[in-house]
Formats: structure tokens, sequence, C-alpha cells
């Protein structure tokens, strides 16, 4: 009962701690012949990383992929394939003084409860340093999709703190180390950044993901909606405690004149459903946000017990994050990328034999 792993048919098992000699995954059910090398990793795992700029955690990390298993004269083999990167630069004496503390936000006190052991070195198993895998495991369910469906999975920051982009440019997002959509506000983003870290605090992040060409069917009713499939994935990723699909909780407010995306014969009118009605995507852009919340270690005093209940004020040392959103949007693309290469081969299973249905209603277009 350990849900170390997620995904139907195609299925992610990750393993491995902050602070331990390696992390790695198992990815079982790609299909045979699915080109990959180790180099193919590097983009989205550097996109990642730690140490990239003075704005996240200055661990600094080789993240290089060997791959085990699963791969011959560079493809798929339809058997698991298997992935390991080796920590290189854990520091595990900053977490010393915290051994036996809970740090206030944290999930030392869940895990606590729960084994009644944990490994506190880097957070262990609950530590950020978890998500390299999914990204490197995305990699290739992201070309897959590319190649197979023409699906181009994207997302950027969307919101720090009180900050929201003015203007919105795709181009600016992967020119600047906050995947931020304005690029003329990105002096004010770091000048945030830097005071954050100068103070000690942190601060919560909204980051938004979308995937374009993803073929009307694609999705389960019921039980295995794509978007609650979606909801979940991006849920497990550390920090996040809001998901929203479409317009999201935005539809509280609205009326069903307004939320109901018209469907003209030249296409849908709008997408306020994310593109995905009754758990199945309509072939519009299917669109999802998530919240994240703001890292717990600080070096801020705050007031918590330890092991043995005596109260104490937790400081945390080493090297945070003052906003782990800033690095979350790769992440939140893996697990798109995951979700809609288990529900594309889950697709093919049952329901290949049907074909193209018509009409096919062309997506709206981008506001
Ligand atoms: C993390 C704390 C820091 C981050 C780490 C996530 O680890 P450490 O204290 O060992 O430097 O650097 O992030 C990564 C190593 C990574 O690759 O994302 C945490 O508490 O979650």
């Amino acid at each position: 009962m350990s849900h170390n792993h997620f995904g139907k048919l195609l299925t992610l098992t990750t393993f491995g701690e902050s602070h331990g000699p390696a992390i790695g995954c198992v990815l079982d059910g790609l299909p045979p012949g699915i080109e990959i090398a180790p180099e193919d990793f590097q983009l989205d795992l550097q996109r990642r990383a730690t140490g990239r700029t003075r704005h996240t955690s200055q661990r600094h990390e080789a993240d290089q992929v060997e791959i085990l298993s699963g791969v011959y004269t560079g493809k798929t083999t339809g058997t698991a394939l298997a992935l390991l990167i080796r920590n290189t630069d854990a520091r595990s004496k900053d977490y010393a003084d915290i051994a036996e503390q809970f740090r206030p936000g944290h999930a030392d006190y869940t895990y606590w409860q729960k084994y009644g052991i944990r490994d506190p070195r880097g957070g262990g198993r609950s530590s950020a340093r978890e998500t390299t895998m999914r990204v490197a495991a995305a990699v290739i369910a992201k070309k897959w999709l590319r190649q197979r469906y023409g699906i181009e999975i994207r997302g950027y920051l969307a919101q720090i703190g009180e900050l929201k982009p003015r203007h919105f440019d795709w181009a600016a997002v992967e020119q600047n180390p906050f995947f931020w959509p304005d690029a003329e506000m990105v002096p004010e983003l770091e000048a945030c950044i830097d005071a954050l870290r100068k103070s000690g605090d942190s601060i919560g992040a909204r980051v938004d993901v979308e995937a374009s060409g993803v073929p009307a069917g694609f999705g389960e009713p019921i039980y295995g909606k794509l978007d609650s499939d979606l909801a979940a994935a991006l849920m497990s990723i550390n920090a996040v405690k809001g998901v929203e699909i479409g317009a999201g909780f935005a539809c509280i407010s609205q009326h069903g004149s307004d939320h109901r995306d018209l469907i003209r014969a030249d296409g849908f009118a709008s997408n306020h459903a994310g593109g995905i009605l009754g758990g199945i995507a309509t072939g519009q852009v299917v669109r999802a946000s998530m919240a994240i919340k703001p890292t717990s270690s600080l070096r801020l005093p705050g007031a918590s017990v330890d092991v043995h209940g005596a109260a104490v004020q937790v400081v945390t040392k080493g090297r945070h994050d003052p906003c782990v959103g800033i690095r979350a949007t790769p992440i939140a693309e893996a697990m798109m990328a995951l979700v809609l290469m288990d529900h594309a081969l889950r697709h093919r299973a049952q329901c290949a034999d049907v074909g193209e249905v018509l009409p096919r209603i062309p997506a709206a277009r981008p506001i």
C-alpha cells in the first residue's frame, strides 16, 4: 500500500530519497520502437533543476540519466524502462539540528505519524527531488505524444504572490528563469525573490499548463475521467494545494449561458470546459492550473515540537527555494504528459476500431 506508482496502461513507479545514493524510476507499458538517448533528458531536467539561477535552491546536481533497461539499439523494447540518477550534491549536515523536530507546514510530522520512522535528510522521500524522475519519464511521453498525435504540452508561471502577468507572450516563457509570459516584469520578479531570500520567507505561486492537439475521445467516463486523473496527478506534486480544470473555481459565479462553450460549425466559441466534458476530451486545448503553497523550510523561527513533544522554535538551514513554483512548470507539463499518454493507450486499447467520428469541431481560437 505504498503508492509509489500511478497510471493504468503506462505506469510510473519512482524510488529514492533526496540524500540517498540515487533516485530512479520504472516506466512500464511503453510501446516498442520509441527512439530514446540519454541526452534527450537533459533539456527538461535542466528546466526543472535547482541551482540554475540565484532564485532557486543552490544545490547543484548533475542530473545525469542512466538508462538501465528497456532500450536496445536506441529504441524502447516494450519492456520496463528503468532510469537512474545518482545524487551528487546532498549536504545532510544541514538537517542535523532538525532531525528530531517537525517543520511547521512540512510533511515531517505526517510521515512520522504514519511510519514511526523517517529519513530527515533533505526531507527524504517527501523532497521535491523526487519530481526529477517524473520529468525524466515524461520526456518519453512528450516525445511519443508529439510524434504520434501532434500533441504539444507547455506551461508557464501564472502568478507569484500577488504578481500576475500584465501581458502574455508565449515566446517570453522560455527566455527567463521564471517561465513568466511577460518579459517586462522579470525585474519585478527578481526583486520580489531577492527580497524574500533576504527576509528568509517564502511565497506561493500558480502554474498553468495546457496540451494542444489532444484528440476528441481521450479520457474515460465516471471513475477514469481525464480531468480526475489530471487533477490527481497535478495534486500529487509536492506543495500543490489546489487544481483547477478550465474555468475551475471561476465557474462558481458564472451563468450557464456564459460558461457553456457554444458550438459553431467553424469551431467552439470558447473553452471554459478546459477541453474536457464528461471526463472525455473535446478536441479543444486541455487546460489546468495548480496552486503551490509557499515553501515550509524557512530560516525564520517557527513554533513546533520535537519527537518528544517538547516545544521548540524550528529554524531550517540549508539551500531552499523561496518559491518552489518557479521550478514547477516542467513538473506540471510532465504530469500532464504522463496522464495523456496513459489515456492515449487506454483509448487505443478499447476504441481504436471506432475510427473518426463526424462532425469534428475545431478548437476555439486562443484568446
Ligand atoms: C528540497 C530541499 C532542497 C532542494 C531540493 C528540494 O534540498 P537540499 O536541502 O538537499 O539542498 O535543493 O530540491 C532538489 C534537490 C531538486 O532536485 O529538486 C525539499 O525540501 O523538498
